[in-house]
């Protein structure tokens, strides 16, 4: 009697969530965002699902560095850093000239006015000519495309620690134009110019050319394009990673 109770349970349960999921907006093509990211041919894609590894395209490597070890992601393992000297080196050098995408989904451990110190998410650093996403100590993410000045973004401070987020950046020196995506949302935009040609180092987690900007949390999924994402492929790459 027991049994068939718990039977009836679990149908009704699987019911319910099928039911649940036909009510949800689905993109035809969604296969989950590794899929999604792959099909929208980026440069370079680290799924971080290892101490080290490859790319998901390109040739590229990535090696987790000093406290960063290997934990639990937004989709499947990620890099989980300890704020003080834990980051992911990669081989990936510039390949952007006037168009850029980058994309990280983060989970921080605190808030960096609680660290006291910069959170570096990812980027391409270099002196007078940045390619930089960060978190600053007003804890407002802020992205960098010139040798200063900056888009920025503040999300809710009470959403920001232990949750995973998805952060877009899009930079267009043509424009010119620059986008920060929250969650698949345009969150701040501006018409602000952009510096070409980037050939630094990629990094996440810290800058090895600016220091000392050790993330706290969690790094997942980062992908890099030498394109502008639409808001519609930001918002699709966000729905393929929470369609389940
Ligand atoms: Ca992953």
């Amino acid at each position: 009697m027991l049994k068939l109770s718990l039977s009836i349970l679990i149908i009704l349960g699987v019911s319910a969530l099928t039911g649940c999921k036909s009510t949800s907006p689905t993109v035809s093509g969604v296969a989950g965002l590794g899929a999604s990211v792959k099909a929208s041919s980026p440069i370079a894609y680290y799924r971080l699902e290892a101490a080290k590894g490859s790319s998901e395209i390109g040739a590229s490597t990535y090696e987790l560095t000093g406290g960063a070890t290997v934990g639990s992601g937004s989709t499947g393992n990620a890099a989980l850093l300890d704020g003080k000297d834990g980051w992911i080196k990669t081989t990936q050098m510039g390949g952007i000239a006037k168009t850029a995408s980058l994309m990280a989904w983060v989970n921080l451990a605190e808030l960096p006015s609680a660290a006291h110190h910069y959170f570096y998410v990812a980027g391409e650093s270099q002196g007078g000519n940045d390619f930089d996403l960060q978190f600053e100590t007003d804890d407002k993410l802020r992205f960098f495309t010139t040798g200063g000045g900056a888009l920025e973004y503040a999300p809710d401070p009470k959403t920001l620690v232990n949750q995973w987020h998805m952060i877009v950046v899009t930079m267009d020196a043509d424009a010119p134009a620059k986008v920060i995506y929250w969650d698949g949302q345009p969150v701040a935009k501006s018409q602000d110019r952009s510096t070409p040609n980037k050939t630094a180092a990629f990094a996440m987690g810290n800058s090895p050319v600016f220091g000392g900007r050790f993330l706290h949390g969690g790094i997942d999924e980062v992908a890099l394009w030498n394109r502008v994402l639409s808001a519609d492929d930001v918002a699709a790459l966000y729905k393929a990673a929470t369609t389940k």
